[in-house]
């Protein structure tokens, strides 16, 4: 095995991939900026090496002061994390090119994975369901116009080096259309320097079913089930959840066998997600693959018993797979809160600062995964998360009962949090229900919105 990692992260997945390292006997060294100096990776980790100025481009990003890091620390391997480098195919090059094993996907898998349509016409051929849409890139007003006609109202149009929910444009009618198409093109253009772009039937209030999936060098491939991660703002998941709700046995297995299937086609190793869309009439769709660690792991990590962390590690030393389909089996219901420092009642506008009071939930059947801690400052310069809660239930009602009293035991001050988002959201009957769309938190959760009409009737 690895005697020793580089961790080119930081925040709570750095925390996280330590604690994997440390549990496996492997040295961590972790690369860190000015701004957190004092950040507990840096305190939990074998070794700490500073890369750099505060700000993400001058650090984290930055590939030359990383693999000197790695150098100089004589490592084996980079493990990214998610963001930053996590699914750059030149930085994975890089990294083969200095004999440092990239702890997830070969480069071309992210390439091909990057680019969206080429992903697309891929799925295609190997089978796997995509929404209906271009065959390939749409160049012109005439082509676009066509395609609208063929498909129908309302269409998206998506940015071919897009993803995550960045790049996409809806139209209406053929009024619509052209200054839609021209917009998404130049915004490509403006964030991408890719102005490519491809068109989709738009479908309405899908619901986001996506499904974890490990494979190894020597070609066994599983999948771990499904997550549901419905609950989001503006692309930024705010809550997931494993199983999905309301999915049956029948279309489990379906959507297992077709992440599968699409991982395969990506020639695929190590940790990774198939995102689905999900429509009303229960037909799901191939979005797009993520070719790394998610944030909401730990909800699958919940349910199956498995360390997915562990797992990528083994998995690039060479290692088959711990377990075969047969071993998953999926046990009770997970839940995952993202603890953001944003203030939920003024626009989620970030609330960096030091943190004096720091309480965080335990007992029975909670996980936190967080690097805060009172007297800790929470940088400007990064993602606002600054914790997961996960609860573990024997059923989704009871995992939400955990969630809500160890939402309740949370204490985080001064600054402004999402807790209370949360505790607001488990408590809506809708929710509750289990199956909201993708459009739930800005139909049902803008205050005086729903909540005022509701109390307008109750009297
Ligand atoms: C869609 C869609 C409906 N129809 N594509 C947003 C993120 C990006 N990866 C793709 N996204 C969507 N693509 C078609 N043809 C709706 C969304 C979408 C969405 C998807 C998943 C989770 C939340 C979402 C919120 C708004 C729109």
């Amino acid at each position: 095995m690895f005697s020793k990692i580089l961790i080119a992260n930081r925040g709570e997945v750095a925390v996280r991939i330590i604690r994997a390292c440390r549990e496996m006997g492997i040295h961590s060294v972790v690369v860190f900026s000015k701004a957190d100096r004092d950040s507990l990776a840096v305190r939990m980790a074998d070794e700490a090496i500073c890369i750099g100025q505060s700000s993400a481009a001058e650090s984290y990003l930055n590939i030359p002061a990383i693999i000197s890091a790695a150098e100089i620390a004589d490592v084996e391997a980079i493990h990214p994390g998610y963001g930053f480098l996590a699914e750059n195919a030149h930085f994975a090059e890089i990294c083969d090119s200095c004999q440092i094993k990239f702890i997830g996907p070969k480069p071309e898998s992210i390439r091909l994975a990057g680019d969206k349509s080429v992903a697309r016409q891929e799925m295609i051929k190997a089978g796997v369901p995509v929404i209906p849409g271009s065959k390939g890139i749409i160049a012109t007003q005439e082509e676009a116009l066509k395609a609208a006609k063929k498909f129908g109202y309302p269409v998206a149009i998506k940015a071919s080096a897009g993803g995550g929910g960045k790049g996409i444009k809806v139209a209406h009618n053929d009024g619509k259309l052209i200054s839609a198409f021209l917009t998404a093109q130049a915004e490509a253009e403006a964030a991408f320097g890719n102005r490519e772009v491809y068109i989709e039937k738009y479908l309405k209030q899908p619901r986001h079913i996506e499904v974890q999936i490990i494979a190894d060098k020597k070609g066994n491939i599983i999948h771990l089930g499904e997550r549901d991660c419905s609950v989001q703002r503006r692309h930024q998941k705010l809550i997931e959840e494993s199983p999905a709700p309301g999915i049956d046995a029948k279309l489990r297995k379906r959507l297992g066998d077709t992440a599968i299937r699409a991982a395969k086609a990506f020639k695929y190793e190590n940790a990774g997600t198939i995102e689905f869309l999900l429509d009303e009439d229960g037909e799901f769709y191939f979005m797009e693959m993520n070719t790394r660690l998610q944030v909401e792991h730990p909800v699958t990590e919940m349910v199956t018993g498995l360390d997915i962390v562990k797992e990528q590690i083994s998995i690039a030393w060479g290692e088959k797979l711990s377990v075969s389909q047969d071993d998953i089996k999926i046990k009770g219901h997970a839940m995952e809160c993202r603890i953001n420092a944003e203030d939920p009642d003024n626009q989620f506008i970030p609330s960096p600062g030091k943190i004096t009071e720091w309480i965080m939930p335990g007992g029975p059947n909670i996980r936190v995964d967080s690097h805060g801690f009172a007297g800790y400052s929470i940088p400007p310069y990064y993602d606002s998360m600054i914790a997961k809660i996960i609860a573990h239930g024997k059923d989704r009602h009871e995992c939400i009962a955990i969630l809500q009293r160890a939402l309740k035991e949370t204490v985080v001050s001064p600054i402004k949090t999402t807790v209370t988002l949360h505790e607001r959201i488990l408590n809506r009957p809708k929710f509750r229900q289990g199956g909201v769309a993708t459009n739930f938190v800005d139909v049902h959760m803008i205050p005086g919105k729903v909540e005022s009409v509701e109390k307008a009737k109750a009297g």
